[in-house]
């Protein structure tokens, strides 16, 4: 899994073995310093997606392989052995093991419980621990409590910092206790060391990030929470030598673009595809509606190899849109701009949050079948989930309206707050309605026809339907129906459900479960899987693979 830096020290009284010779007297053997990096695990990875990504991936273990991560490795001195260990790609849980100096751990919000109980095993080791990240850079103080140090935003801007402050003591008593981005002059988007990790676990084992940040700022998005407006490009010889050399060593084709809004600067995307054009390669990435406005960008990118978009449309309701703080689009132009984009021959995956105070069940079933009309490839349908930093916290943790603060829950599966229209349970109903509808065969055959045959879209469709039928059979209960909340009968359509501000209950607790099992099992592959699907269709359909054979 992991490998130790091969690279030659370079610091000044550091011999190339590793002996430090001063004014002339003997050297005395110095064991150059080590960093162990750990991307903990999750809950969504442990309860579901080794098996879930193993069955549809071609027995790959995980999904992505850590860029936060690989870019620590890269910014991290050369005199420094490194190493990731990275617990969603391994069978066991990682064993803390007192043999590094320092340990670097990242952790998104849902993988924070994980990151504390790792971070306290190493420190009653006597290790430095260092946690960094999204969940540490949106609440540094409750990060703090578990480690000796935390890093703020970028590592490119931080990390070189706190490990030249460790070097002075070769300890956690020359560090200080926050070393925050903001205070640092902004480094340039770091090139992520791929050579750490084994590709061969990894559906997504080329990640590749061409921008940082997004110039809106939407109430429920980490984004612009933690790394505030500030939208970043790297530069374009950057990423073209890392697809590059991508194509070199692995033979890789279609590629991901990590991004939160890759055309965040239209003007800057347009130079990105002309360089982009010549590698001949597959891409999709996530981006805002806004480029339909823009022909000329959207025949660029056709061009440079981009086959698929996800599309953070949250809702198809203004009222809703404006409570998400989507100020830059109004939803009665979602659907020419849809329309727009799909015509410049780029496939569309629907992301909708199910859950804002706008919404009763009615809303929730017209976005879902708004999303079938708009024939787009794939849907996900995540609950809300107020992220520490963003102003959706702020709102439900000043009216008292969180339920948990348990982090392993915020996961967009589970309900951790007072919904204003509908009960917990309820919402989770129109989530589950939502998936099947969206996923029936019905449905599929509305929005993916059968010419030309998109055969992997196909099975995807088909693999989510055949899980969540499979999933209720077990139960023998029935598939959740948006016609279930007419039935007086039914607790949907009583409006019964747990009392979403009493303790978790074991039957909320499974219903909790059953819900992050199934997103889990969607969400990604909605996201992932069906964007190398669709990148394997568009690519067969164009001759891509004439022009760049894949493995
Ligand atoms: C690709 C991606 C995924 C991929 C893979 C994630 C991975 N393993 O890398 C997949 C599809 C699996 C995924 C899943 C989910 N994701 Co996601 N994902 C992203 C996305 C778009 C890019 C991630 C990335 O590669 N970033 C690039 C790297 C370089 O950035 P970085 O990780 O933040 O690292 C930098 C700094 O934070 C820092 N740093 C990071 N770690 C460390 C450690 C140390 C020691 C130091 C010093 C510094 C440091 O330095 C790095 C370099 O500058 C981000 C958006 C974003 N802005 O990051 C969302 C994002 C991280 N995801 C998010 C969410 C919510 C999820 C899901 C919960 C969604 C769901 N309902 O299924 C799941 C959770 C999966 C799980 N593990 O359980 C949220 C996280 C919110 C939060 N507060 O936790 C984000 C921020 C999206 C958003 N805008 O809200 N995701
Ligand atoms: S447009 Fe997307 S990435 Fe940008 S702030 Fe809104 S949700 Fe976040």
């Amino acid at each position: 899994m992991s490998r130790e830096g091969r690279s030659v020290p370079r610091e000044p009284g550091v011999t190339p073995a590793g002996m430090v010779s001063i004014m002339g007297q003997p050297a005395t053997p110095r064991r150059r310093p080590r960093l162990r990096l750990i991307n903990p695990r999750s809950p969504l990875s442990t309860i579901t997606l080794p098996d879930v990504i193993r069955r549809m991936t071609f027995t790959r273990k995980a999904l992505f392989a850590p860029t936060g991560l690989m870019i620590c490795a890269a910014v991290t001195p050369p005199h420094w052995e490194v190493e990731i260990v990275d617990e969603c790609a391994t069978e066991a849980p990682h064993r803390p093991r007192a043999d590094c100096d320092v340990v670097g751990i990242s952790a998104m919000t849902t993988q924070a419980r994980r990151a504390y109980e790792l971070a306290g095993a190493y420190r009653a080791l006597g290790v430095t621990v260092v946690i960094g990240g999204i969940h540490a850079s949106a609440l540094p103080e409750e990060a703090l409590t578990h480690a000796d140090a935390v890093c703020r935003g970028d590592a490119e801007s931080t990390l070189p910092h706190l490990l030249a402050d460790w070097e002075l003591s070769r300890s956690k008593t020359s560090l200080k206790p926050i070393y925050d981005w903001s205070c640092y002059a902004t480094a340039p988007i770091g090139t992520p060391r791929k050579d750490l990790l084994d590709p061969r676990q990894y559906l997504v084992a080329n990640p590749i990030q061409t921008t940082r940040g997004c110039p809106h700022g939407c109430s429920f998005c980490t984004t612009p929470a933690v790394f505030g407006r500030k939208f970043r490009q790297r530069e374009i010889a950057d990423i073209v030598e890392e697809i590059r050399e991508a194509k070199e060593r692995h033979r890789s084709w279609c590629f991901i673009f990590a991004d939160d809004n890759f055309a965040g600067d239209q003007q800057w995307a347009l130079e990105l595809c002309a360089a982009l054009e010549p590698l001949k390669i597959a891409w999709a990435s996530q981006c805002d509606i806004l480029i339909s406005r823009n022909e000329q960008l959207l025949a660029a990118m056709r061009r440079s190899g981009c086959v698929g978009l996800i599309l953070g449309l949250e809702s198809r309701k203004q009222d809703t849109l404006s409570e998400a703080g989507k100020r830059f689009v109004r939803s009665d132009s979602y659907e020419w701009r849809i329309r727009r984009i799909q015509a410049a021959g780029i496939s569309l995956w629907g992301a909708f949050i199910f859950g804002f105070d706008h919404d009763d069940w009615r809303d929730l079933m017209d976005t879902a079948r708004w999303a079938q009309r708009m024939n787009l490839a794939m849907s996900c349908f995540p609950i809300l989930t107020p992220y520490p930093g963003t102003e959706v916290y702020r709102h439900f943790d000043k009216s008292g309206r969180l339920i948990t603060r348990d982090w392993d829950r915020y996961n967009g599966a589970s309900v951790v707050y007072r919904p204003a229209k509908v009960t917990a349970e309820q919402l989770r109903h129109a989530q589950m309605a939502a998936f099947a509808e969206f996923f029936s065969m019905r449905s599929a055959v509305r929005r993916l026809r059968f010419w030309p045959f998109k055969a992997r879209a196909w099975l995807a469709n088909l693999a989510i339907q055949q899980g969540i039928r499979y999933y209720y059979r077990k139960r023998g209960r029935r598939v959740p129906r948006f016609a279930d909340f007419l039935d007086p009968n039914h607790p949907a359509g009583k409006g019964e459900g747990v009392d979403p501000t009493g303790p978790l209950s074991p039957n909320r607790e499974s219903t909790a479960r059953f819900s992050a099992e199934l997103v889990a099992a969607a969400a990604p592959h909605v996201h992932l899987g069906q964007a190398f699907a669709e990148l394997n269709d568009a690519a067969a359909e164009a001759g891509a693979k004439e022009a760049a054979p894949h493995s």
